[in-house]
């Protein structure tokens, strides 16, 4: 395992970062470390180290925070030098929420006497069995005279008993006001009380009612067991995944999660880059429900909270099926110390159908079976699951996929009391309508760094003479000269080209990799919304700007208490050409969560996906020279057109074909 520039930063380099801040300027007790992560190193440095071993410095940039007197600082140091290289203070900003903080401040709440003595009035008073859940305010919703303090809102949550679902017994019209800093309880927010509903809000299955266990009719299933007795088809060095031409890295940090670096497919001894950075740069996930329980609920998190100090561990036949291979992430507390996260990322191969297939009356059957590489994180944010999957196939597609599951978020209401803004889900108890906006931030780097971004869209010729039939159709590519945004359009089937004018295939024509558009949808706000005005970049579907490396977080780098996006709505008001240039295009897509009984106690997965699919990049189906699956696999009667038959017909081989359950066999 050998190193590389890009590797996330470990144990060590997070101990040396914080400790030369601790010893230069006195960071320790009374400040909290809201984020550590590397200075990336530049293209060119990247490109030095491979070609002639230049190892750049290593270098971390760090927020941290004085609790005393609320303010932040930005600093980078040297982890090469050992030595503080930049210090300064950002004024007016609130650095993202700690893990530490959320945790304080249940510990505080909790233990308050005005809490247990208000709580008691209720009749909760086993706080073994309370959860406060606190989250974080945007501007606008910040009392007048709790300006300027580091501010969290809490949810109250009662568990009917321990190891219980906090999630199913809200405390509605019950919430604290706590400054974060000095986890002092500002206020109660005790506004309305709803008597507690009879509900099943369970998933553990020693808590669901032998009632609703005894209905059940799903006969249990045979094992489904993925068996590659060669072992994986990738392999894994460090943090650099290679399989079936494509060659990637594995990042991470406290912001993103995951991130993929280096992407490059090797096209017949030439090793041609697609994206040289893939990652999620903003969540946005606003509570569409203007009660009182629920009006500050809009979480930013990968700005407030971070995919990386979300990320979970992963275990094997339960998150990830088959021949694994694991990466830990290192991740540090407030305090600046690190911790690891066994297994945090996932990376495996999949059976997925057919590749390609066709049946010749003469010739017979010629059918490729298809595999994908899928590197994997997962998330837990409070009650949400956010899995994220980036795919890799044999036809040059990538693909990224995000499942949210959990528990939402629910409210009881008296009978016959009405929610507009939410689902029945169970007795007397209602979801809110809410979205989840996902920012993927991608460099593409199409054949090298000049790319121009097409939007590509179909249009019908009116009939004519030369058109009599009103057949035509044809596909208008506009390039997008200057910085700036794009809307979906589902009628002219509009999707967005990465194109490097100056490569061309063995056609002639130029290179390209094209965005996929699904699961765009819009932000159904008014503009004139406070909520609107810290998220603005999800009021549109695609952004491009050109790459700076400053410009990474589109809703600012500071979304806690926000008042206005000081990220890419700002970025592209420069009006800078994209055209032929190293750009950054923005994807945002995400659910638009209108909540049901059935994502009631725990929500089944819901799937959005977007792609990027080779347009022109290659001269023909790059998955020719797939080969045919042993023939084992197949069932007699298939000509594998010269092809060895075999007729084995162990039903062992059932195991070797997927979770989706594709079975080929005829009977
Ligand atoms: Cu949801």
């Amino acid at each position: 395992m050998s190193f590389h520039p890009l590797d996330p930063l470990g144990a060590d380099e997070f101990s040396a970062a914080s400790a030369i801040l601790a010893r230069e300027r006195g960071v320790g007790l009374g400040w909290r470390f809201a984020s550590i992560e590397l200075v990336e190193p530049t293209k060119a440095e990247v490109a030095a180290f491979e070609s002639e071993g230049t190892v750049p410095e290593r270098r971390a940039r760090i927020v941290v925070l004085n609790r005393g007197d609320n303010t932040t600082f930005i600093a980078t140091v040297s982890l090469t030098e050992n030595s503080l290289l930049a210090y300064s203070h950002e004024p007016n900003v609130q650095p993202n929420f700690t893990v530490d903080e959320w945790e304080e401040a249940d510990a505080a709440l909790r233990a308050h006497p005005d809490v247990i003595e208000a709580l008691a009035s209720r009749g909760i008073t086993d706080l073994d069995l309370v959860f406060m859940d606190t989250w974080t305010y945007g501007a606008a919703v910040i009392p007048e005279k709790y300006a300027g303090r580091r501010l969290g809102w809490s949810d109250t949550w009662v568990k009917a008993q321990a190891g219980a679902n906090p999630y199913a017994g809200p405390v509605n019209g019950f919430h604290c006001v706590i400054d974060v800093n000095t986890m002092e309880l500002l206020e109660i927010e005790d506004s309305f009380t709803v008597e507690r509903p009879e509900i099943m809000g369970e998933y553990v299955p020693h808590l669901i009612p032998e009632r609703i266990k005894a209905k059940s009719t799903r006969p249990p299933l045979k094992p489904l067991d993925i068996v590659q007795s060669e072992g994986p088809s990738f392999e894994l060095d460090g943090n650099l995944v290679t399989w079936q031409n494509w060659s990637l890295r594995v990042g991470f940090n406290y912001r993103e999660g995951m991130t993929l670096h280096s992407v490059t497919y090797n096209d017949g001894g030439r090793v041609r880059p697609i994206a040289n950075r893939l990652s999620f740069s903003e969540m946005v996930v606003p509570y569409r429900d203007p009660s009182v329980d629920h009006y500050r609920r809009t979480a930013f998190d990968i700005g407030e909270w971070g995919l990386g100090f979300m990320t979970t561990s992963l275990e094997l036949g339960c998150d990830c099926l088959g021949e694994i291979r694991y990466i830990d992430a290192v991740m540090h507390n407030s305090a600046g110390e690190p911790y690891t996260i066994p297994n945090a990322f996932c990376i495996h191969e999949e059976d997925n159908a057919v590749l390609w297939k066709h049946v010749d009356h003469d010739a017979g059957a010629e059918v490729r079976r298809m595999r994908r590489l899928v590197v994997s994180f997962h998330v837990t944010v409070a009650n949400y699951e956010y899995l994220v999957y980036w795919r890799f196939y044999q036809d040059g597609n990538i693909e990224c996929e995000v499942r949210a599951t959990g528990i939402m978020v629910v409210t009881h209401i008296e009978e016959g009391q009405p929610h507009p803004n939410g689902t029945l889900v169970d007795n007397r108890t209602y979801a809110p309508f809410h979205q989840h906006f996902i920012v993927a931030r991608m460099d593409l780097d199409i054949d090298g760094s000049s790319n121009t971004v097409y939007r590509s869209q179909t249009r019908i010729e009116p009939i004519s003479e030369a058109n009599p039939h009103g057949l035509a159709l044809v596909q208008e590519n506009t390039p997008i000269e200057t910085e700036g945004f794009d809307d979906f359009d589902w009628d002219s089937q509009r999707a967005w080209k990465v194109v490097n004018e100056s490569s061309l295939n063995g056609l002639g024509t130029p290179v390209s990799y094209k965005l996929v558009p699904s699961g765009a949808i819009p932000s159904f706000f008014d503009p004139a919304s406070p909520i609107f005005q810290r998220a603005q970049v999800i009021g549109h579907t695609v952004w491009v700007t050109p790459n700076d490396a400053a410009e990474r977080w589109p809703s600012g780098e500071f979304v806690n208490q926000s008042s206005v996006d000081h990220g890419i709505p700002e970025w592209v008001q420069q009006q800078r050409p994209v055209r032929d240039i190293d750009l950054v295009l923005w994807y945002v897509f995400g659910i638009h969560h209108i909540t049901r009984p059935e994502d009631w106690p725990v929500m089944p997965s819901d799937t959005v996906s977007f792609w990027l699919k080779p347009v022109g990049f290659f001269d023909r189906n790059p998955a020719l020279d797939v080969e045919p699956s042993p023939s084992a696999h197949c069932a007699p009667g298939h000509n594998h057109g010269g092809e060895a038959e075999g007729l084995s017909h162990d039903h062992g081989d059932h195991t070797e074909h997927n979770q989706h359950n594709h079975s080929p066999h005829p009977h």
